[in-house]
């Protein structure tokens, strides 16, 4: 099963919207691997975002990843990473689209809630770095084939 990495950033947190965030990949079918909050340090903000250091807006964000606790979730399902990516909408507000979790909720394209890994090879490096191997759980759910397909359901 593919995985991502979220984070419910620190304006997600302030704002309340952890359980409104949280129920939109529930309803879409995605499993829970990983979830925890976590105060993000200076150092470990920068390497989760090193692709950006060259940016104008690094400073704030580190700024921003580091001013109060995330949360921080690994995601599976099939195509998770695009997925989730969907679900989260653009990064900027005139770009993402009324249904998603930026579409809905955010107005800055600084403040905009939620970080998702936006490739696999990415997803991989950022659950590395926020998340121990034994702080992921390996359960089954019954419901796995009626949500992912399976024997006896392709009927
Ligand atoms: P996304 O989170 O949609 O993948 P990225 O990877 O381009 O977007 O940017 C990472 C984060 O940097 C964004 N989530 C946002 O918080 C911040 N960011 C992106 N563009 C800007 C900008 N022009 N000004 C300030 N912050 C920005």
């Amino acid at each position: 099963m593919e995985k991502t990495l979220v984070l419910i950033k620190p304006d997600g947190v302030e704002r309340k919207l952890v359980g409104e965030i949280i129920k939109r990949f529930e309803n879409k079918g995605l499993k829970i691997i990983g979830l925890k909050m976590i105060n993000i340090s200076i150092p470990l903000a920068k390497k989760l975002y090193e692709m950006h250091k060259n940016k104008p807006f690094f400073k704030y964000l580190i700024k921003f990843t580091t001013a109060g606790p995330n949360i921080a979730l690994v995601l599976g399902s099939r195509e998770a990473v695009n997925v989730v990516r969907k679900i989260i909408g653009a990064t900027t507000p005139e770009e993402s689209r009324p249904g998603s979790i930026r579409g809905d909720y955010a107005i800055h394209e600084r403040f905009n809630l939620v970080h998702s890994a936006d490739s696999k090879g990415n997803a991989e490096r950022e659950i590395r770095l926020l998340f121990k191997p034994e702080e992921l759980c390996k359960y089954s759910q019954i419901l796995h084939p009626w949500l992912y397909g399976g024997k006896g359901i392709d009927r």
